[in-house]
């Protein structure tokens, strides 16, 4: 086994050394939660559901020291890395709730009748990204165990200490061997092995939507299941009827928030004269990234605003605002994953919904406006698939979360969210003599 330093982004000091997961070693793990798979599909729904809520009380237990630990491995400021920890939480103890609900159907028919019932998949890979390490992890986790599934997770190869530990906590809490585990280590080499090993039935995959498309055409040949949250391009819409002053004043969250790094983020305003508050963040995930984001703010790009970073060590980027650029300038087209936004003005409502709708991407978005109606108009007309109305936020566990066009494919998180992670059975039961 190999094995790689990882870095803290806010000071480029090493923190951990982290073993480099093989192929081969991916094999065996997926080996292992095959057979585990077997006794925690019979885990009787009452007792899978108090292991998760065991797990949840394990990770509130430790909620401190897995924000510390990614503070340390992602740069993010303290508040922030604890929501992420409770995150982790609350969606245990969210999808501990399902066991006890996975129902089929009886379906009267001539002759007999027909029930259903919500089979689990076998063994679900899930796939990472750098971003927010924890509460992506929880959201495939959970679901995909309540089901009777069992999970081996590659969290980024930058950042998988959180996902380590969690793996441990999960131990602790009761579960048994090998229903959870994290395999630290490269997406082309673990990643690249859920997608190709036919023991695992599901990919969650959540990153960019280059890599996605791979994965999607790896999991065409086993025509396995896959779950896709990919990037994202969100227009952040304001009407002139708009409360400007709390749009204004939640606008820098929306696109600014973990330093721009959020699939969701809101990177292109829609409006007339951009405001900003001051907003506090971390650092950017590497020098590379970094040096990618600085390619959106060439020299003599319209720079209508420009924050401060701290000097010295980590990799800093300043809050970014650009004035009206061209639809064609890749500020305005790309998905940045920093934080620098772009402010486009518009005509009216059809205008605004043009330009929104002018990406390949679908992931989210919101709409400020005192008319309701408006609101509702605006928000059917948008192409994509979380929107908010008068606020910056619309990803909640309990309710679904998902992309339209290149953004995804398939939903996450809600009271649905276990569809994606069973598969029906159909049985006819014949009432003949
Ligand atoms: P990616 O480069 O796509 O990486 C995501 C994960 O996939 C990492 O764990 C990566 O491993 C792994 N991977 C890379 N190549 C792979 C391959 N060929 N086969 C299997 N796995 C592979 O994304 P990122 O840069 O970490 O994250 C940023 C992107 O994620 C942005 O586009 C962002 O919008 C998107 N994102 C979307 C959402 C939702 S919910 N839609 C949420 C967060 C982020 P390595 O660590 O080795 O690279």
């Amino acid at each position: 086994m190999t094995s790689y330093t990882v870095l803290n982004p806010a000071t480029e000091q090493p923190v951990s050394t982290v073993p480099g997961t093989s192929s081969e070693e991916t094999d065996a793990a997926i080996a292992r939660a095959e057979v585990a798979q077997r006794a925690w599909r019979s885990v009787a729904p009452g007792d899978r559901a108090s292991l998760l809520r065991a797990f949840a009380a394990q990770v509130d237990a430790h909620a401190e020291e897995l924000a510390r630990l990614e503070v340390e491995n992602s740069g993010h400021p303290v508040g922030a890395a604890r929501w992420e920890a409770g995150q982790v939480r609350d969606v245990l103890q969210y999808y501990a709730a399902a066991p006890e609900r996975l129902i089929g159907k009886q379906i009267p028919v001539a002759g007999g009748l027909n029930v259903t019932f919500a089979e689990p998949l076998g063994v679900v890979g899930l796939i990472v990204p750098w971003n927010f390490p924890m509460p992506i992890l929880s959201w495939g986790m959970a679901p995909a165990l309540a089901a009777g599934n069992t999970v081996v997770a590659k969290p980024a190869e930058m950042t998988p200490l959180t996902a380590m530990r969690i793996g441990e906590l999960a131990l602790e809490a009761g579960l048994p061997e090998h229903v959870f585990q994290v395999l630290p280590g490269k997406g082309s080499v673990v990643g690249q092995r859920l997608v190709h090993h036919p023991a695992v039935r599901k990919i969650v995959f959540t990153g960019s939507t280059e890599v996605g498309q791979q994965i999607m055409a790896g999991c065409a040949k086993q025509v396995k299941r896959l779950t896709l949250e990919l990037g994202g391009k969100s227009a952040n819409i304001v009407f002139a009827d708009a409360d400007i002053e709390r749009a204004a004043a939640t606008a820098p969250y929306a696109v600014f928030d973990n330093a721009g790094q959020d699939c969701c983020a809101r990177s292109r305003i829609l409006v007339g004269d951009p405001t900003l508050a001051d907003t506090e963040m971390g650092p950017l995930i590497s020098a590379s990234h970094r040096a990618n984001v600085a390619k959106y703010v060439p020299d003599g790009a319209p720079v209508a605003f420009r924050g401060s970073a701290p000097a010295g060590p980590g990799y800093w980027f300043p809050p970014t605002v650009l004035a009206p650029i061209g639809s064609g300038a890749p500020a305005y087209t790309d998905e940045i994953f920093g934080p620098v936004v772009t402010v486009t003005p518009f005509e009216d409502e059809a205008d605004a919904i043009e330009i929104a709708n002018d990406t390949p991407y679908g992931l989210s978005g919101s709409i400020w406006t005192s008319n309701i109606g408006r609101a509702i108009r605006v928000a059917r007309a948008v192409e994509t698939g979380n929107l908010s109305v008068n606020s910056h936020s619309s990803v909640r566990y309990w309710t679904p979360f998902g992309g339209f066009k290149q953004s995804g494919l398939g939903r996450e998180l809600g009271p649905d969210a276990l569809d994606a992670f069973t598969e029906t059975k159909n049985v006819f039961i014949s009432t003949q003599e």
